[in-house]
């Protein structure tokens, strides 16, 4: 049980490709490989899907497999209670990262249905946010 999730929402497949103004110019791969140096000696489960329920039958996995998550929920932060209550099914720890500094952007973006449950948010690191998010949880879970 020492692997950690690293769990990504909706679009996010597109970062490197469009809004680098906003997302910067990195690749998901590129936020993979941050996240294996970040885990130090736990195996990284990574992971992008554009479906809701995937997202949510990956939490559930995570609860047999997982000693902590680290997700960037995309849009489905600020809409989804469902994700939210796969969440509160899991008992590790929960660290929720966002790219952008979300506060600084519009109302929308400001209220997220995951903070309920996440032990740490990260936002405005851009790309680094996921390493600091692995670096905590390894510190969490020991
Ligand atoms: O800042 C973040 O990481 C977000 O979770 C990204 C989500 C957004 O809905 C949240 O409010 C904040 C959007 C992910 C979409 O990613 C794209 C990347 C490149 C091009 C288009 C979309």
């Amino acid at each position: 049980m020492s692997q950690i999730y690293v769990l990504n929402g909706p679009n996010l497949n597109l970062l490197g490709q469009r809004q680098p103004e906003i997302y910067g110019h990195e690749t998901l791969a590129d936020i993979e490989a941050l996240c294996s140096e970040a885990a130090g000696p736990h195996e990284i489960r990574f992971l992008q899907t554009n479906w809701e329920g995937q997202l949510i039958d990956w939490i559930h996995e995570a609860r047999l497999q997982a000693a902590a998550i680290v997700i960037n929920p995309a849009a489905l932060t600020h809409t989804s209670v469902a994700v939210l209550d796969a969440l509160n099914a899991f008992d590790g720890p929960v660290i929720e990262v966002h790219i952008s500094q979300v506060h600084k952007r519009e109302a929308f973006r400001h209220h997220s249905y995951v903070s309920h449950r996440a032990d740490a948010v990260i936002a405005g690191m851009g790309v680094h946010g996921y390493g600091a998010g692995v670096a905590h949880a390894v510190r969490l879970i020991g």
